[in-house]
């Protein structure tokens, strides 16, 4: 015969058992996702509007918070305000691929799933049991060396495959500027006439990377060509090459499509831009994270592609690349 005690336990069980289930079923039906990008830029701000329109599709609750600029003092003190909130994924794009390695496995030994969406921590390849840094469970992305390769193709065409070129980058150690420049100097070696000076980099200052224009063509006046490696170095560059009055002399192909890339493409100040799909790396991101919150398997990595912006396509099929703010 049940006794009252027995019923009494069966019922807290039962309860228990329920509420259990209730959150469990609670942060599958409705994951938390948190969203951190490397800094205040329309590329960024693209990619928040694709991760938008999957969290819509997918009921997913997205936090989202930007640091003001490249660099991990500004990014790992979010990545600890989002730890502390306990999302069931971090979508994040590390500004360096070693220093995050840590503050990102804080975040896996916290039980939050890590995907990393635009740059990635240690080489990258995730999942594989070997290394510190393969714990994410995907890294979402353009082919970085393969855009590298293009920049170096199309500069090479633009300047008659002779000549002085150079390559105006961000800063060492981020993965996809980094492969950038790999790749560029890599097919540049199959083009011997073209001399390629040093690297510079302008930490994401605009104004640095025009600085360096005039100071190269101090000491270069042949100068013939500008790879911009990211939003910030193309821009500097080109508003260097305009200042010394060498707008379509000196030819200019920049990584990344920002607003007002269609107008310097018109005037002939920028001759290619490489626009990535940065909506795509948020859209896919969240719902890559949605599903492993919901415990299915991810793939490992996803390409998401670009598209070559010239003067052929930038008003027509070319416009919707361009990023906004
Ligand atoms: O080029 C993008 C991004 O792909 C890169 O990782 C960092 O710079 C940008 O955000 C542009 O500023």
């Amino acid at each position: 015969m049940t006794t009252r005690r027995t019923l009494l336990k069966l019922s807290v069980a039962t309860m228990a058992a329920g509420l259990v289930a209730a959150h469990v079923w609670a942060d599958a039906t409705k994951p938390v996702i948190a969203l951190l990008p490397g800094v205040v830029d329309p590329f960024y701000f693209t990619m928040h509007r694709g991760a938008e329109k999957a969290a819509k599709e997918e009921g997913v609750e997205l936090l989202f918070q930007v640091p003001k600029s490249w660099n991990t003092t500004e990014q790992v003190p979010i990545l600890k305000a989002f730890i502390a909130k306990k999302p069931d994924v971090l979508l994040v794009s590390p500004v360096d691929k070693q220093q995050l390695i840590q503050p990102l496995k804080e975040a896996a030994d916290a039980g939050i799933k890590v995907i990393t969406v635009d740059t990635y921590i240690g080489d990258g390849k995730y999942q594989t049991g070997k290394g510190d840094a393969d714990f994410p469970l995907s890294y979402i992305a353009s082919d970085n060396t393969e855009g590298g390769r293009i920049a170096a193709r199309a500069l090479a065409k633009a300047i008659g495959d002779k000549g002085e070129v150079y390559c105006e980058d961000n800063k060492p150690g981020i993965s996809s500027t980094d492969a950038r420049v790999d790749g560029f100097l890599e097919e540049m070696k199959k083009h011997p006439n073209i001399k390629v000076l040093d690297t510079q980099y302008n930490e994401d200052d605009a104004n640095k990377a025009a600085a360096h224009i005039a100071a190269i063509l101090a000491r270069n006046p042949n100068l013939a060509g500008v790879f911009g490696a990211n939003t910030f170095s193309g821009k500097g560059a080109a508003e260097g090459v305009k200042k010394a009055g060498k707008s379509g002399k000196i030819k200019v192909v920049v990584f990344d499509a920002v607003p007002g890339i269609d107008q310097d493409i018109k005037s002939g100040l920028v001759d290619i831009a490489i626009a990535q799909k940065p909506a795509e790396m948020g859209y896919y991101g969240v719902k890559y994270g949605a599903d492993a919150a919901r415990g299915k398997k991810i793939p490992a990595q996803k390409g998401t592609g670009f598209v070559v912006l010239d003067k052929s396509n930038i008003d027509g099929d070319g416009k919707q690349y361009i990023y906004s703010n």
